[in-house]
Order: structure tokens, then sequence, then C-alpha cells
């Protein structure tokens, strides 16, 4: 009897253990996968899908657009149109990033502007940009959203958006709205900095007008901004699919960085022991051109470069200027934004001029730009690069020109802008900035390995003094000098091709080996041919195709002479060694 009931105990809390331990379980598992927050979300989600394009007003809206083609947009249009406002998106980022709670600042002192500017977007593209940021960021946050059309071919779209968005916000209250619109075009760059003139809230985020924010973005890249008043950062940026519009996760393994041409790369980065995927990490360069910042850093750097036209390079001059002037760049990767990468402009790239006495000038530049057989894509991308190069770069703007030669034909023609005090060597001094020199050692070693093709450059030093470029063209001779610091004239680069060119004139050194006495002379750079080709053994620069050496027997004379190595009047050192 009582062995029964023993047994009969037993089993009951065996029972009882088994069901708790389920129980701990499932928790366990909720709170280490953050499912209750994913369910939370999805719910919300299929709240927001409410706000669908379908619905009456908005089809209004977006049927008007006048341009179906596809080329125009670089995108499926017609997708876009029937796709909800606010879908349903794949949650990209770690799980962990679900379960934290994030140190936010008050309210009171975090108030976002978010700043959008356009040309030529379909209105239903521009319309889920907007409707999904306003469904996902926490309306206590969101200050006020600033929608600059530059210029689009639509010109009822912004006004029929006042229309449709004061009635869609009449039941929220916010944020604000405020709608501009260039009557001509004036670029991105002018419009996003006129969006951070018209902007009031304590941060900006600028985006791209085909985007679609992920549940939970803003929270993480507020924390760390407040944290740390010199920061500046960007989201991981999921791709969009412009086809199919499907939304992938980005990878948050890549930084972002540029090259010597000043072109933007992702780059890979390595994760340092115990370092969380989830954590936020230093960058270079933001995630393309979207990034938050605080709006006073964002104008204490004085915005970005007015000098730039309509598209390209912005965010990379932000980022030199932010990182060498005392301020850091991170990629937050709990905070994901969606980004439709498309494969080709979608839009021309009108050169600027805007008076009359400037057609003489026009076009000079339009007959610089046949010979060099550059359009007018190319030629403002290039334009705005030299400015970069020449505003930041120092001494090493000599790589931006020895791999972007033709940038040193198009004219800078820089006309005065809006920001009359926009100059880098002004800034430079106020906010003390580092040298370039600082961001390559310390920020981007990149750019050592990223040399595109050079083995060796800056000033070649033999016993103290520098080979230097003498005389007036086109008498130039080689001799050695005092060594001016860091001064281009007495810049040179040795290419992996062989070639050793001076970096101002971008002159070949050449040896004529079919003459009786090899002479050293200075030649127009051309690629594969013998007479420019120069070894390095060591640190002695042997001609390739007579074998005999530079040297300096007498002061200040260079000739060519038998290799004899370890000979002092032989050893050329450069100033930098690119890594293989
Ligand atoms: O004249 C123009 N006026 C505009 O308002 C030309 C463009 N625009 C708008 C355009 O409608 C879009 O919303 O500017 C935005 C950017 O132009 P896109 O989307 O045609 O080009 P993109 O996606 O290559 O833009 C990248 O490079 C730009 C260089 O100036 C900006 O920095 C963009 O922010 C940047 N976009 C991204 O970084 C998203 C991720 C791509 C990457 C990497
Ligand atoms: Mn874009």
């Amino acid at each position: 009897m009582s062995g029964r009931l023993h047994r009969r105990l037993r089993c009951c809390l065996l029972g009882v253990l088994t069901v708790l331990a389920m129980q701990l379980l499932i928790v366990v598992l909720v709170v280490r996968f953050g499912l209750i927050d994913e369910l939370i979300s999805r719910r919300l989600l299929l709240q927001q899908q409410q706000l669908s394009l379908h619905q009456l007003e908005w089809r209004e809206f977006i049927t008007h657009t006048p341009d179906q083609s596809h080329a125009l947009y670089q995108y499926n249009r017609q997708l876009s149109d029937n796709l909800a406002a606010v879908r349903l998106l794949p949650t990209t980022r770690h799980h962990s990033c679900n379960r934290r709670r994030y140190r936010l600042p008050r309210t009171s002192q975090a108030k976002l502007s978010v700043v959008i500017s356009f040309h030529n977007e379909a209105r239903s593209m521009l319309l889920r940009t907007i409707l999904t940021l306003i469904s996902r960021t926490p309306e206590e946050y969101l200050h006020e959203l600033i929608v600059i059309d530059d210029g689009s071919e639509d010109v009822g779209l912004l006004a029929s958006l006042e229309r449709h968005m004061t009635a869609a916000n009449a039941q929220r209250g916010r944020p604000a709205l405020i709608l501009s619109r260039n009557l001509s075009r004036k670029g991105l760059i002018w419009s996003r900095n006129e969006g951070a003139r018209l902007a009031s809230g304590h941060y900006l985020l600028f985006l791209d007008s085909h985007c679609e924010v992920n549940d939970g973005w803003l929270e993480p890249l507020l924390e760390r901004l407040a944290l740390n008043s010199g920061l500046a950062v960007s989201p991981v940026l999921d791709p969009i699919e412009p086809e199919t519009l499907s939304y992938t996760a980005g990878n948050e393994l890549l930084k972002g960085g540029f090259d010597w041409s000043l072109h933007f790369h992702w780059l890979p980065r390595v994760l340092a022991e115990k370092e969380a995927l989830a954590q936020p990490y230093a960058s270079p360069a933001f995630a393309g051109g979207i990034l938050m910042i605080s709006r006073e850093l964002f104008h204490k750097l004085h915005g970005f470069n007015p000098h730039l036209e309509i598209w390209g390079g912005e965010s990379i001059e932000l980022a030199i200027k932010l990182w060498l002037c005392g301020g850091q760049i991170e990629i937050v990767p709990c905070s994901r934004i969606g980004h439709i990468f498309r494969p080709a402009h979608a839009f021309e790239f009108p050169l600027q001029f805007e008076q009359k006495q400037e057609q003489e000038q026009e076009q000079e530049l339009e007959q610089e730009l046949e010979r060099q057989q550059l359009d007018s894509v190319q030629a403002t991308y290039l334009r705005n690069s030299k400015i970069i190069a020449e505003s930041w770069l120092d001494e090493y703007k000599y790589l931006f020109y020895a791999l972007k030669p033709s940038a040193r034909q198009i004219p800078l023609n820089l006309r005065p802008v809006r920001e009359a005090s926009y100059d880098p060597a002004q800034i430079k001094a106020e906010l003390k900035c580092r040298p370039f020199d600082w961001l390559m050692r310390h920020v981007s070693p990149e750019l050592r390995l990223q040399h595109a093709n050079l083995s060796a450059l800056g000033t070649l030093r033999n016993a103290g003094r520098c080979l230097h470029v003498a005389g007036t063209e086109p008498q130039l001779h080689l001799q050695l000098a005092s060594c001016h610091g860091l001064q281009v004239t007495q810049w040179y680069l040795h290419h992996e091709s062989g070639q050793l060119s001076t970096s101002e004139q971008g002159l070949c050194l050449a040896v004529d080996a079919a003459a009786k006495q090899p002479q050293l002379s200075l030649e127009p750079c051309r690629a594969g041919q013998g007479g420019q080709h120069w070894l390095r053994r060591s640190t002695q620069l042997q001609h390739a195709g007579t074998h005999l050496c530079l040297d300096n027997p007498l002061k200040d004379q260079l000739l060519l002479s038998h290799c004899r190595p370890h000979a002092v009047s032989q050893s050329f050192q450069f100033a930098l060694e690119m890594e293989a």
C-alpha cells in the first residue's frame, strides 16, 4: 500500500519536474534567441502592413508618375508600385541585437531630423522610404522629415505628397514634414547641405530615396552617438535587389574605405579575439552615403564640401575630415537599413555652369573632356575627387594623380558658393586637424596596401640629398639637390611595371639604350617602353635595358655607371615603401 503511494508520488514528482524543465527550456530559448521580441515585432509589423499602397489615397498618389520606363529608375518600378508601402522584412541582424536593451538618451535631447534628397524617384519608392521610416522609428525621437526634390521631372510630386501626408499625419501628429523643391538641378550634395541647414533636430540622418529601414534601426545608432559626441555612425546596409526588390542581409564583416583614386570600397575587417559579431566597429569611411551624425558636429565640420557637385565623394570627404579633425566613424551592425543598389546611374550629370560669362569656359571644358574621352558623369566625379585630393591628401595627392592622370587637366572652376567660408586650410587650422599621413597610419592601413601597382614612392634620397628635376620644360634634367621636406617637386613613383615617374610632371625616367653613351632623360610615360624600365636591387636602381645603375659620382650629378653592390653613390632610398 505505502509502496504504491510512494510510486505514485514519485511519478507525480517526475511529471512536475519534467513540466518545469520544459518550461525552463522554453524560457531559456525565448530569452536566448530573442523570440519574444521577434513575436512582438512580427505583430507590430502586421499592424503596420495596413499602411498598404492599395489604400485608396496612396493609390491615387503613386499612379501619377508620368514616366513608366525602366531606364529612368534602374529598378523594377511596376513591382514597387504593387508592393506594400511598409512590408515585412526579414530580420537580418544578429539575434543578440533583439535582446539587448539599448542605453538611450532622453527623448528631449535626441530629436532626429531625416534628410532625403531625390531626383526622379518613382513615387511608390519614395513613399515606401518615407512611410517605412515613420512606422519603424519611435515617434518620440522622430522630429522631422526633410524631403528635397532635386529638380525632378515629376513636377507635381511634392505638392501631392504634401496633401497625402497631411491627411495621413493628422492622426499621428508627427513628424513635421519640410518639403522643398529645387527648380533646377542642384545635385545631392547641395541638397543635403540645404536639408541640414533647414534641420532643427539634435541628430541628422542622410538617407537615399530608395531605402527601407529595418526594425529597431534607430536605437543602436542613437546609443553610440549619445555616448560619444565626436562620433558619426552608419548602419549595415542590407541590399535590396533592383529587379525582384528582395531584401537580403548585408555583411557585417565589411567596413567602408577608399583607395588612392578616392573610390569607395568595401574592406574586409578582422574580428578581434572575443569580439562579438554584433559589436559596433571603427570604419575608415561610412557605409556609402548613409550616415547619422549630430547636427552640431556636422556644422562644426562645415558640412559637406559645397564645391563638390551633383554626385560623388561627399561622404568620403566627410569621413576624412572627421577622422583628421578629431572625430570617429563606426558601423553599427545591430542597425540595418535596406538600399537598392542600382546597376547604373539613373540620371544625367549636368555640368554646372550657371552664369552667362562662363559659356566660353564651358566650351573649353567640353573640348577638353572630348579630348580625354570623359563623359559628364566621369568628369563631375573626377572633379569632385580632385577637390578632395587637393583639400586633404597633402603630399599624398600625387598618388591620386598617378592613378588618375586625367584629373590634372580637369579644371577646378571653384565658383563662389553659398558657404563662402568653405576653405579646407581654414578648417584645418580652426579644428587643429592632423595631416593625412596620420589617417594612413592609424585609421586606414589598407591605403598602404592599395597602392595600385606602385612599389615605392616619395622623395628619392642619396646621401641626404634628394633627386630633383631642374630646368624648365622642355629642357628638364635630373640632378640632386637639398631636400624640401615632402615637396612635390621631389616626388617619384616606382611602378610595379618598372616605370619610374616624376609625380609633378608625370614624366618617366628613360635611357636610350641604343645610344653610344647611354644618357638619362625625362620622357612622357609610355606603357611597355623598354627604355623606361627600372629594376630595384636593394636600394640600387638598375636600368633594365643597359644593366647600368643610377649613380651620383660627383656632387649633385647623376649618371649611369656599372653597378657596384654597396656603393654609397648608387644607393637611393624612397620615402615610402609599399608592402606587396
Ligand atoms: O542630382 C542628384 N540629386 C539627388 O537628389 C543625384 C542624386 N540624387 C539623389 C538620388 O535620388 C538618391 O536618393 O541622391 C541619392 C543618391 O543617389 P543614387 O542613389 O542614384 O546613387 P548611389 O546609391 O550610388 O549613392 C551613393 O553615392 C552618393 C554619392 O554622392 C551618395 O553618397 C549616396 O548617399 C550613396 N548611397 C549609398 O551610400 C547607399 C549605399 C551604396 C553604397 C555603398
Ligand atoms: Mn542610392
